[in-house]
């Protein structure tokens, strides 16, 4: 069986990381969508709701799972076994670090293959960081994120709009 993780953050999920997850479900029997639970940043939301708004997102791809997971992201990717590690590449300023990460882990899991996926190009500008500047100072969200995720922002940042 062809098992591969896409590891993130997801803090939210964006129509950009929703183009990966459904481009890489296709080239594989099983993903799993890996939430990062102990991130250094703060996240705006917990890893619970991040995986919550991720089963409700993605709940029209039958091959896709979503998990919380600790520690390294190669490490969850044994833990599922998985021989793939997905990557989503929007720029050359994404390609640096990715690049390390993906040789740090190979490295340490000869067997493992990162997988970049290239962004499409309607969402080469979209990151979860700029979704939540633009909400915080009450721009319109919804051309970034599905409506459900809209909502869970307003709520988080506005709660007295509700
Ligand atoms: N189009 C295409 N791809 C996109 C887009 C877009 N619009 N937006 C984001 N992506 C890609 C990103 O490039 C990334 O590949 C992926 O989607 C997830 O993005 P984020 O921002 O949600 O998540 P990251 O990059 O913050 O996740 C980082 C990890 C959690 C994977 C990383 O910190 C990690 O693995 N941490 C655990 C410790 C570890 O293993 N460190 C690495 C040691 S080598």
């Amino acid at each position: 069986m062809k098992r591969a993780v896409y590891p993130g953050s997801f803090d939210p999920v964006t129509f950009g990381h929703l183009d990966i997850i459904r481009r890489s479900a296709a080239l594989v029997d099983e993903l799993i969508v890996g939430v990062l639970q102990n991130n250094n940043k703060k996240p705006l939301f917990s890893s619970l709701e991040r995986v919550k708004i991720l089963l409700e997102v993605t709940k029209d791809m039958s091959n896709v799972r979503v998990e919380a997971f600790t520690g390294l992201s190669i490490d969850f990717v044994k833990k599922c076994d998985a021989q793939f590690l997905v990557r989503g590449l929007r720029a050359i300023t994404d390609f640096d670090y990715e690049l390390q990460m993906a040789q740090t882990n190979r490295i340490m899991a000869p067997d493992i293959d990162t997988i970049f996926l290239t962004t499409s190009l309607e969402y080469a500008y979209l990151s979860s960081s700029t979704v939540k500047e633009v909400a915080y100072y009450g721009g319109d969200i919804s051309k970034f994120v599905p409506s459900g995720v809209v909502r869970a922002i307003l709520e988080k940042m506005h709660p007295e709009n509700k």
